[in-house]
């Protein structure tokens, strides 16, 4: 158990019959928050959103039976937070995929009631020795969740330094869907990427976005909101959006998804990644002192 136990835990920012933290899979710390509109599970480790499903529906965010739930590992499902860097490190190959908040156990800071009635959770994070030697900048990272009938992720940086930094990174969400045939994302037409499946060399997106095949494109210079429609559900996700300029749609199918521990070899028929980043060139610089906020509003609802 980190910072504090469970019981300060629930002493300080339990909420009746809205917020409640528990040990959850593999002993990590999670918040189980609640709303008459739907309920989300949130992980300390990663400040990571695990669960998401508004009342009567289908949960509407994806968690591989096959995830991993271990100090210093990430978790294959849900929302994790990929920063200070997307994909790739830069330039250093060696550094970890996504960055390394993901693998962090994140600070509880608040919780409350808001004023729409909506439960909201704060995680944050800073830097410190070992992140210095990965990443050399000293910097605030927050995380609010906000439950409603809707999930509203919003992910905060500030440089708190002296000198300016470049960062980016993604709320990199995990859909349940269906079947791949069923689906089918709006939102994206004549929208420009890049097609990690095929050297990132880049594309126009014709239409809607179909998943029939590997599956891993940046689409650039694009602010709008997002739709997963899935006819097999009769159901839609809409994904708006704030301070990104990047959309990323990610399926790994058969050969990746056999590849993965932590996935399982069926699975991909089961999930889409649609991720609200900041990443290749929307890349973030922050002064001293100054914040942006990456977020997003997860609703869904039938088709009709
Ligand atoms: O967001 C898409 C992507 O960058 C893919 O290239 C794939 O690597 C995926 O993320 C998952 O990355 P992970 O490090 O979680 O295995």
């Amino acid at each position: 158990m980190n910072q504090t136990t469970l019981e300060e835990l629930n002493q300080k920012f339990a909420i009746r019959d809205r917020l409640l933290f528990k040990a959850g899979p593999g002993g990590l710390t999670i918040a189980e928050i609640r709303h008459p509109g739907g309920e989300a599970t949130v992980a300390l480790h990663g400040g990571h959103v695990l669960a998401f499903r508004p009342h009567g529906q289908q949960p509407v965010l994806w968690l591989s039976r096959q995830a991993r739930f271990e100090t210093g590992g990430p978790i294959r499902g849900g929302i994790p937070v990929c920063w200070p860097w997307f994909a790739d490190h830069p330039s250093d190959k060696a550094k970890p995929a996504h960055g390394f908040v993901r693998t962090t156990v994140w600070t509880v800071s608040a919780a409350e009631t808001l004023a729409d009635g909506s439960t909201r959770l704060k995680l944050s994070t800073a830097d410190r020795e070992e992140t210095m030697k990965l990443w050399p900048h000293p910097f605030q990272l927050a995380i609010a969740v906000t439950v409603s009938d809707a999930l509203r992720v919003g992910l905060t940086a500030t440089n708190t330094g002296s000198e300016p930094f470049d960062c980016s990174g993604a709320l990199h969400s995990y859909f349940n869907i269906s079947a791949p045939a069923n689906t089918r994302i709006k939102g994206l037409a004549e929208v420009a990427y890049l097609d990690k499946v095929d050297r990132m060399r880049r594309k126009l997106q014709d239409g809607d976005v179909s998943i029939d095949g590997e599956t891993d494109r940046i689409y650039l210079d694009t602010t709008g909101a997002c739709v997963i429609e899935d006819i097999g559900w009769q159901r839609r996700i809409d994904i708006a959006k704030t301070g990104s300029r990047t959309t990323v749609v990610w399926n790994p199918w058969v050969d990746k998804a056999a590849a993965m521990k932590d996935f399982g070899d069926d699975e991909y028929q089961t999930m889409v990644c649609v991720e609200t980043a900041n990443a290749h060139p929307d890349v973030v610089r922050l002064a001293p002192g100054e914040s942006h906020t990456l977020e997003a509003v997860i609703r869904s609802g039938s088709m009709d």
